[in-house]
């Protein structure tokens, strides 16, 4: 896949296109070739492709067939390469200029913009969310969409997130000029035929997607064959009209827009306006040796270890973790008043460094069929790679980097981009619960949050009630990672998981998640904070994670059983002494260090919340939430 300027092929697989998967030519015929689509989802196909110019229209049915097609003519255009090594796999580079989300270029646009962000202090940079005004924005799509199809084909998406046709599941049909874009859809989403017969009248989302560069403006080689438009880029989201519209990136949550466009950000407005959550979730099911299992939902933020989590296989004997979802949750209370969890996605889009045999053992054997790496390296014999890797891959026969430059263990560059991915069809995994896809849900007994915290906080602790556990949640804290385009290692705020993903003002995001405590017959689950990645004076993590996370969700399990092995301290509620199960461990853990609760730490991360809050959420922050961090600081000066 060399970056030279091939403009000839795209053509020729623009027009291969038309004749061997039948669009309609021309726009004269989308009210016929698209008669399947109901009248609104026409017109609204109709109205994007005017906009839009592309040469031709193809509605996708989601066979098997037609994604072997695309596929084929994706490797023609030299935009994916299969690797021979392994079962229906295909590798894919991007441009170096496009390989993460791109937080400030993410907008939300409503009239009243204290709908969608709080005011925060004068002369503070708002970072809950970027808004835009319905005039700002109409000028910015129409300064990017008219013709940027121009030359490519625009493909009809019908998707469904969550089994089509469930009670908590929601529709969508995305437009999009990016072959690449459909089959990984094809992927993450029920996609195809069955979502069609789901859209009825208005009930979609409505997702418009361009990689923003038409043939007449491609004036430069493509980088490693990606087209883009870096500078261009604006991925934007208007609420009143249930509509997404994204510009300027192929990659991922930028452009796989049942995701995080419509899966948190809308979904976390429909979520409101409904009454239900939709959340930056994983969910796992775990049993334990007597046969009891619970579920539970979990939220780290991006590239945190979700994925190691849902697909975890436990270290404790007799104990069994299977895997509902390993990103995003949408989740209900029923008529008994449980909390009732879906995974809204059909795949895995996963961060690929690390994950190896000892880390994730689940998700290698998920990916070795009917997968998507994007930005992972290449071996010679056609096999994939990427830090982490080291003992597991013979790199002794040739590796290739993300950036197809000649890589070895010597030559200090990185094989894959530290956010490359695997894109992998859940149904794969063999850690998959049985009831992944069961339209109702699984019944939620606890919640987890947590983030990188090198220093100050315990490896698990419970809060109090409902209230302090939403307190936790919107004081998370995390150390950056490399899915969004900050620089790594500074601890960020990153309230519930959700600071890229917040759909409407945080502080009414607070007051909905507190608004449950005050609805009679909910049966609330308990809510926990984990911290995986303490580190000692050494600097060494003081505790192994992984597999051996499962000592913590027993403990977990068995508060929620209401088991008498927890202990009152300023911050909540801790393992009492011998009470997490350490038998077995390959090596000893220094226990009173790892649940240490350093008092100046906290007192200083009290201060540093209050400085948040007034400063972000100034007059909008929550009462109740201003109170618990009293609480909480008065509780560590009693303890001082
Ligand atoms: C993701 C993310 O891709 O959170 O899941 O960035
Ligand atoms: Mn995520």
């Amino acid at each position: 896949m060399s970056g030279i300027f091939r403009p000839g092929i795209y053509r020729l697989l623009s027009s291969s296109l038309q004749v061997k998967l039948t669009p309609c030519r021309g726009l004269a015929d989308i009210p016929t070739t698209l008669s399947s689509l109901p009248t609104i989802a026409r017109n609204y196909v109709k109205e994007k492709a005017n906009i839009c110019q592309p040469d031709d229209v193809y509605l996708c049915d989601g066979s098997e067939e037609e994604n072997k097609r695309f596929l084929e003519i994706m490797r023609r255009a030299g935009i994916a390469k299969p690797l021979r090594k392994m079962d229906n796999c295909w590798l894919v580079r991007t441009d170096p200029a496009d390989v993460a989300r791109v937080e400030s270029k993410t907008v939300i646009s409503t009239s009243d913009k204290r709908e969608t962000v709080p005011v925060p202090k004068e002369g503070v940079k708002g970072q809950l969310g970027n808004w835009l005004s319905p005039a700002e924005l109409e000028n910015a799509l129409r300064d990017r969409f008219p013709g940027c199809m121009e030359g490519r084909t625009m493909y009809i998406i019908p998707f469904s997130m969550g089994p089509v046709g469930g009670p908590i599941s929601k529709v969508g049909i995305q437009v999009t000029d990016s072959p690449y874009v459909v089959a990984s859809m094809r992927i993450m989403t029920r996609m195809g035929k069955d979502a069609l017969g789901a859209i009825q009248g208005d009930n979609f989302v409505k997702c418009l997607h361009s990689v923003g560069l038409p043939f007449s403006g491609v004036s430069k080689p493509l980088v490693q064959n990606w087209p883009c438009n870096p500078s261009k880029i604006l991925i934007s989201h208007i609420p009143d009209r249930n509509e997404i519209a994204s510009f300027g990136s192929g990659y991922g949550g930028n452009s796989l827009l049942g995701k995080k466009c419509f899966a948190l950000r809308l979904g976390s407005i429909l979520a409101k306006r409904e009454g239900w959550l939709a959340e930056h979730m994983l969910i796992l099911g775990i049993t334990n040796p007597q046969g009891k299992k619970k579920y539970v939902a979990a939220a780290f933020p991006s590239a945190c270890g979700k994925t190691n989590l849902a697909m975890m296989q436990p270290t404790l004997p007799g104990y069994k973790v299977e895997c509902v979802g390993d990103d995003i949750a949408w989740m209900k209370f029923d008529s008994e008043g449980v909390l009732r969890a879906i995974n809204p996605e059909a795949g895995f889009f996963g961060v690929a460094p690390g994950t190896c045999s000892h880390t994730n053992p689940n998700a290698m054997k998920t990916i070795q069929r009917n997968t998507i790496f994007t930005n992972v390296a290449e071996t010679d014999d056609g096999g994939v790679f990427w830090e982490g890797l080291e003992k597991e891959v013979d790199t002794s026969v040739g590796v290739t980097s993300w950036k197809g430059e000649m890589w070895t263990p010597y030559n200090r560059i990185l094989a894959a981009h530290p956010n490359s991915r695997f894109c992998a069809p859940a149904s794969q995994c063999p850690s998959m619960d049985p009831d992944w896809e069961s339209p109702a849900g699984v019944p939620i007994s606890a919640i987890i949050f947590g983030g990188r915290r090198p220093a100050g906080v315990p490896l698990v602790f419970e809060a109090n009630n409902w209230r302090h556990g939403v307190f936790l949640g919107a004081a998370m804290r995390s150390e950056a990672t490399a899915a969004a385009e900050h620089n790594t290692k500074v601890i960020m705020h990153d309230p519930f998981a959700m600071r890229p993903f917040f759909g409407y003002n945080f502080a009414d995001y607070i007051d909905h998640w507190l608004s449950f405590d005050e609805k009679p017959g909910l049966q609330l689950p308990k809510i926990f904070h984990v911290n995986w990645f303490r580190k000692g004076e050494d600097g060494k993590f003081m505790w192994p994670g992984f597999g051996e996370n499962c000592r913590v969700l027993d403990w977990i399990c068995r508060r929620v059983d209401n088991e008498d092995c927890a202990v009152d301290s300023p911050i909540g509620r801790l393992p009492k002494p011998n009470a997490l199960n350490l038998e077995g461990l390959d090596s000893p853990v220094n226990v009173d260090a790892l649940f240490s609760v350093p008092v100046d730490f906290w007192l200083n991360e009290c201060k540093e919340l209050e400085t948040y809050f007034s400063s972000q959420l100034n007059r909008d922050l929550p009462p109740p939430v201003a109170e618990e961090l009293r609480h909480l600081g008065e509780r560590l000066q009693q303890n001082a």
